[in-house]
């Protein structure tokens, strides 16, 4: 048996990239999928290799599994907002942050199209390192802040996840300029990306720098089930960061006294990152009660 990583799958078929080099086009055995439920781009299997193609025989343990977009096995997770075209939806991308975290990945939030507003890709960029994460202002038509060193994870799986029509196709292209992914256009009349990609995909980097991955648009996300209100404040390093409310397991939501509640109010801390995160709260503790 031979071992690989699944980089798509698509009507029962999976092309697997076995361990240095060949990509194997397999099938499946029926008893992994009533075992796995299903095979991810992502997952890391043992394959039987045949005259013509494999067989996947076995699904290895997943270090963990995103279900938007369904990929396994990541390590680093390149979160692509557009400055606009489509219109920037901060909540969506932190409460990917949130599940991103909860699922071990490293975050690294992207904000695209720096060339139609340079000034709010600075201000924005700067929210999200003061925050505490790795966080670029890039343009992928004319490669302006694209740094495939500082944006690609040592080894093990990048993605670029985000809603459609934000440039994560055109970014594959540029941190990759020897792959040629499609990009689509933004409708115009309904200024929304047109989900060009259909299918997660994974592609192997050169130098051993392990894989990218580009995987479809979608612009809603469910909160996991089970999300505790310490993983939800991972996605916020402020709030711990600001003194008063660190050890008493505070929810910084209408607590009397809440000290970020308050830097909130004054501006000390940015006022509409506390507000997307009292909403995120809430959603969270609605799941939990339906
Ligand atoms: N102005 C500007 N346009 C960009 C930039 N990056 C991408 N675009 C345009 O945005 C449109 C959508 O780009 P894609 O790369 O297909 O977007 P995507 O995120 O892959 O979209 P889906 O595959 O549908 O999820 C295309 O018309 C791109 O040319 C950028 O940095 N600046
Ligand atoms: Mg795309
Ligand atoms: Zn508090």
């Amino acid at each position: 048996m031979e071992r690989g990583i699944v980089c798509a799958g698509y009507g029962g078929f999976y092309q697997v990239a076995l361990e240095g080099g060949p990509m194997l086009r397999c099938t499946a055995r029926g008893k992994l999928k009533r075992r796995f439920g299903a095979i991810y781009a992502g997952d890391r299997v043992e394959v039987q290799r045949l005259a013509d193609g494999g067989v996947v025989e076995n699904i290895l343990p997943r270090q963990n599994l995103l279900h938007r977009p369904k990929v396994a096995n990541v390590r680093r997770a390149i979160l692509v907002q557009a400055l606009r075209d489509p219109v920037c939806d901060l909540f969506l991308l932190e409460k990917m942050i949130v599940v991103a975290l909860q699922q071990g990945i490293e975050p690294f939030v992207c904000f695209n199209k720096g060339d139609l507003d340079p000034a709010l890709g600075d201000k924005l960029c700067g929210l999200y390192r003061q925050a505490g994460f790795a966080a670029a202002a890039v343009s992928a038509v004319d490669g302006w802040g694209v740094d495939a060193a500082a944006m690609l994870a040592e080894d093990g799986i990048t993605i670029l996840a985000g809603p459609s029509g934000v440039g994560k196709s055109s970014l594959l292209n540029r941190l990759c300029p020897q792959i040629q992914a499609q990009v689509g256009d933004i409708s115009v009349k309904l200024q929304r990306g047109k989900h060009t990609t259909r299918y997660v995909t994974l592609y192997p980097l050169p130098k051993g720098r392990g894989m990218l991955a580009d995987t479809p648009g979608f612009s809603l996300l469910d909160l996991p089930a089970g999300l505790t209100q310490a993983q939800i404040q991972a996605a916020y390093p402020e709030f711990a960061a600001w003194p008063g409310c660190r050890f008493q397991g505070c929810r910084h939501d209408r607590e009397p006294g809440c000290r970020v509640r308050q830097a909130a109010l004054d501006g000390d801390i940015d006022e509409q990152r506390y507000q997307r995160y009292v909403a995120i709260l809430r959603q969270a503790q609605e799941r939990e009660e339906k």
